[in-house]
């Protein structure tokens, strides 16, 4: 069985936010789009408390409660069946889906029978990168979405370096289209 994991697609990463991620908004159609075709579709959240050491590598953003760190307001919730809160201490950062402190994610989806995960969300370079790699270390088959995640890119590159090193770990990139295509052949 195969879930979605969409990662921190937050207001505070999107244009106008805290931490904008160009083109951070990109990403919502193309995640909405492709919900229906998983039977499980999970959401991750960074959530932080308004004073962390994590504010001392970033601008504050995506403290708990507050407007930034919704969901982007066009993000289809209506298939998100459990939402991962991360980041949640003052002295965690917090990047991998894996580390919620709400769920143990792993159990979560080993209970649930999934084998494979489809990952989407921000940023490529950090709460992606960091999710993908603890999904392969988990034994999870994984695949990255590659056109519905976008980087930060601090330093130029570091979005396809990551990508590259993701790969090179194990993950399967795969456009949203084939993963479309793969589901349409399954249930016309
Ligand atoms: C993230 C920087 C700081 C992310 C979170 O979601 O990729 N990046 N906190
Ligand atoms: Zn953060």
């Amino acid at each position: 069985m195969k879930a979605l994991l969409i990662v921190d697609v937050q207001n505070d990463f999107c244009p106008g936010g805290a931490l904008p991620v160009p083109e951070g908004d990109a990403v919502v159609p193309v995640i909405n789009s492709l919900m229906d075709a998983f039977p499980l579709v999970l959401a991750s959240k960074d959530w932080h408390p308004p004073q962390t050491v994590h504010f001392e590598k970033w601008p504050p953003h995506c403290v708990q409660g507050t407007p930034g760190a919704e969901f982007h307001p066009q993000l289809r919730t209506d298939k998100i069946q459990l939402v991962l809160l991360k980041g949640t201490g003052n002295r965690d950062d917090g990047y991998s889906a894996f580390e919620a402190t709400n769920v143990n994610l792993a159990e979560y989806l080993r209970q649930q029978g999934v084998t494979e995960l489809y990952i989407t969300g921000l940023a490529t370079d950090y709460c992606v990168r960091a999710t993908t790699l603890d999904a392969l270390r988990e034994g999870f088959r994984t695949y990255v979405v590659t056109d519905a995640v976008r980087a930060v890119n601090v330093n130029p590159g570091d979005g396809e370096r990551a990508l590259q090193e993701m790969q090179e770990a194990g993950a399967i990139l795969i456009s949203s289209e084939d993963v479309r295509k793969a589901q349409e052949a399954v249930a016309p």
